[in-house]
């Protein structure tokens, strides 16, 4: 059908609309009052494994599938690039007679293949058997019950949808109604592009089919090779059943085709074979079709309103323990939410619309991350691609680990779990890739990783060293261990699982390391996420030696393994040598124009706006670097942040809000956040890279292309502003902006274990609870004043 715009205008003056949008909460729920043409318009619903992406179209429907497991690939092997390092000397020589050049070539013999990507699994398809011409649409996400609805009426009929994914019963559900008895009529069908057929069923559509077992990277633009073989790779199964009132219900082998129906629930299972990093999605795979056929008869022999009980009350029991409140609500409320967006970008106030994107960035998280040792990717676990941008990988130079920073401080803690056991994973891959490429203990990784672990240097010798070369993923990684302990006080874990990882990407460091010409401690070779300088003979390089990136990671890898052994009161030898590394560390440089300086020399930036400020890392996510501890580097990374500027990515975006809120200077921050919100319209379906980052209408971070980074950012960063913690003390509204004077936050986390409810008025607090499991003595500091408080326990 074509959409009917004139008409829908013509019948959107119609009082139900306004009614329906203005009950719902303007700061918990997103509303549209026509069907997404693209991507960038459509309602995401997760249950942290299996995605759906709602379009709400009326006579064509279609629902995009997504399992968090469905990737191409296979596991990989650990011989693979044995003895590479032999190559290293090669590239420290060329770096130690300043041949920035040879260095830049040299390096590629050390590189090994590209990451494997995320798969779409398939598409619902719904046609609807009724007149086109509708009237009062309306489609929304409640983010307070993670369900999404679409409401029409056609000839005097009201059709209503109810679409929720379960994580209590894994499956998703959409519910049909018509107000008038045996007025549904519509097909269901199921396509996938990927290799897939359908099995013999006389009550269910039965697909199943497989995934690339390998898929060459592309540059963008290019397209590399894709490699199908029925006996290798990911097996998926999605299966789909329909129960109805009323009606008749025909199955074919691919269609179900329901007439005369009054209400009808379909119910859609996905599972795939994935069995692990380092098994053999074939040989040792999961019983896929069985688990996929198990689902879906347990889900259809309950009451649907029992399942949606149960799936309300588990997304709410992590969704309601925190409640922000930013003043009063100035939102129209009768506004759609990509009108909103719009007005915003204009200069419009909408407090809501703020507390909105927060609230939506913990949706997204909760949506996305609850599938064991896999964290959500680039596109958390939505995409529709069989090539997506990046392969919708995990890029471990800043995109993997910004994901997870509204984790611990948003009060999502467990859903951290997920990126740190898919760094347990890569820890053990990473050990043959720091022996096979440095020749180093521990383990390492470097820009990428995915589904199998993989933590190799990618660019199979032909990459820019640049993105290629970096060789601090897993130490970054390794931080977010400490975060967790930090953040949840969880001694077991930290002493079972977490310190021996976190070690072993201390002693990979250790090993790096080498003494310049001053006998301090750096690393080469070395790179600075991303970017380039000029050397002062002129030469545009990107392979140095002693980048602060990733001396700053390194600091930052050492301080919370010294933190972490003396909790555990353990390893004082080796905790002795890091100390004695830590301190002889070539030091922070402060360049000529005040920044603090990214290179080992004050050299030249080709960008100086360039995206990527990983040299910024002690500011934030770590902890080295403060306004009040070392103020002169404080205000270098000011600096740095000015001559940046605040126009980048969406991802880019999201991290300055952080530093700026850790700067302390909120209103900077808030500047930044509305410019993260810059409404972007939606592009289509064809994948755009360049551009401004902003927000699509359908509040996804558009980097772009769309990237959940972005979302998970702009979350952190409204946290950060709110209320800052070290492991020695909490600052409540360290960073308030100017115009949230007024408002109240509950449920926030605090580092040591602490749950924090602030209130505030005219911009200074009036009221405050922290809470934590036992009372226990902090320092907090409130409107300016550090006092030392006891903790309630309630
Ligand atoms: C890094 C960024 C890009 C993009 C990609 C996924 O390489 O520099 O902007 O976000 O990750």
């Amino acid at each position: 059908m074509k959409y009917n715009t004139r008409k829908l205008l013509f019948t959107f003056g119609a009082s139900l609309i306004v009614t329906l949008a203005t009950a719902q909460s303007p700061d918990k729920v997103l509303w549209f009052d026509k069907p997404a043409r693209f991507f960038n318009e459509s309602l995401l619903l997760g249950n942290g494994t299996q995605g759906a992406t709602i379009f709400g179209g009326i006579t064509k429907e279609k629902v995009l599938l997504n399992n968090a497991t469905l990737w191409s690939g296979e596991p990989v092997s650990d011989t693979t690039y044995k003895d590479y390092y032999l190559h290293l000397p090669a590239v420290r020589e060329a770096l130690a007679r300043e041949d920035y050049r040879a260095a830049d070539t040299l390096i590629q013999k050390l590189q090994g293949h590209y990451s494997q990507a995320y798969m779409a699994l398939g598409t619902l398809y719904l046609h609807l058997n009724h007149d086109t011409a509708v009237s009062n649409y309306y489609r929304d996400l409640n983010l307070d019950s993670s369900i999404s609805k679409v409401h029409y009426t056609v000839n005097g009929v009201n059709f209503d949808r109810e679409y929720l994914v379960s994580h209590p019963d894994k499956v998703i559900i959409i519910k049909l109604t018509a107000s008038k008895k045996g007025a549904l009529n519509f097909d269901l069908s199921f396509n996938s592009v990927l290799h897939y057929g359908f099995e013999k069923s006389n009550n269910s559509i039965k697909a199943f089919g497989y995934a690339p077992y390998r898929q060459d990277a592309s540059a963008r633009g290019t397209v590399g090779k894709i490699f199908y073989d029925a006996n290798r790779g990911i097996h998926f199964a999605s299966n789909v059943a329909v129960k109805t009132k009323d009606g008749i219900q025909t199955v074919g082998d691919s269609t179900i085709n329901i007439s005369g129906a009054t209400e009808a629930f379909i119910y859609v299972s996905l599972a795939t074979s994935f069995n692990g990093f380092d098994k053999d999605p074939v040989k040792q795979g999961k019983p896929y079709k069985p688990v996929a056929e198990s689902i879906l008869q347990k889900a259809m022999a309950k009451n649907y309103d029992a399942v949606k009980k149960a799936h309300i009350a588990d997304y709410r029991r992590l969704f309601a323990r925190v409640n922000l409140q930013l003043g009063s609500f100035t939102t129209d409320k009768s506004q759609p939410t990509d009108k909103r967006l719009q007005l915003y970008g204009t200069g419009a106030e909408d407090k809501a619309l703020e507390a909105l994107y927060f609230n939506f960035g913990r949706y997204l998280l909760i949506s996305s991350s609850r599938t064991p040792n896999i964290p959500a990717n680039l596109q958390g676990i939505w995409s529709y691609y069989v090539r997506p941008p990046w392969q919708c990988n995990y890029t471990t130079n800043i995109n993997a680990q910004e994901n997870y920073w509204p984790s611990e401080t948003t009060n999502l803690s467990e859903l951290h779990l997920s990126l740190l056991g898919q760094i347990e994973n890569i820890s053990k891959t990473g050990a043959a890739n720091a022996k096979n490429f440095y020749n180093c203990r521990g383990w390492n990784c470097a820009h990428n990783s995915d589904i199998w672990a993989m933590s190799n240097p990618v660019g199979d010798r032909l990459g820019r060293p640049r993105w290629s070369n970096f060789s601090m993923g897993g130490a970054w990684l390794s931080t977010h261990i400490w975060e967790h302990f930090s953040f949840s006080q969880d001694t077991a874990y930290l002493k079972q699982k977490g310190y021996p990882i976190l070690k072993g990407a201390a002693q990979f460091c250790m090993d790096f390391l080498v003494k310049d010409k001053k006998g301090n401690f750096i690393t080469s070779p070395s790179t600075s996420p991303e970017n380039s300088f000029y050397t002062d003979a002129g030469y545009n390089g990107s392979v140095l030696y002693g980048g602060t990136a990733d001396l700053a990671i390194i600091r930052e890898c050492f301080i919370k393994t010294i933190k972490a052994a003396k909790v555990l009161k353990i390893d004082a030898g080796f905790i002795d040598s890091i100390q004695n590394k830590l301190d002889n560390l070539y030091p922070y440089q402060i360049g000529a124009e005040g920044k603090l300086q990214e290179w080992y020399y004050d050299w030249k930036d080709p960008e100086p706006t360039h995206r990527h400020q990983s040299h910024l890392i002690g500011l934030f996510p770590g902890e080295h670097i403060s306004v009040e501890k070392t103020p002169e580097l404080a205000n270098a990374c000011k600096r740095t942040l000015e001559i940046k500027g605040d126009e980048t990515t969406g991802w880019s975006k999201g991290w300055r809000i952080n530093l700026w809120a850790r700067l302390k200077d909120g209103n900077h921050a808030y500047k930044m956040y509305r410019e993260l919100l810059r409404y972007l319209p939606p592009i289509g379906d064809t994948i755009i890279y360049n551009g401004p980052g902003g927000t699509y209408p359908n509040l996804l971070d558009a980097c772009p292309p769309f990237q959940i980074d972005g979302n998970f950012g702009g979350t952190a960063a409204v946290a950060e502003m709110l209320l800052q913690s070290t492991d020695e003390e909490i600052t409540l509204l360290p960073a308030l902006p100017d115009v949230w004077s007024t408002g109240e936050v509950k449920g926030l986390k605090a580092r040591g274990g602490f749950t924090v409810d602030i209130k505030w008025e005219k911009g200074k607090v009036v009221s405050y609870k922290i809470v934590s499991k036992s009372p226990r003595k902090v320092k907090v500091s409130v409107n300016n004043k550090t006092t030392l408080i006891t903790s309630q326990t309630n």
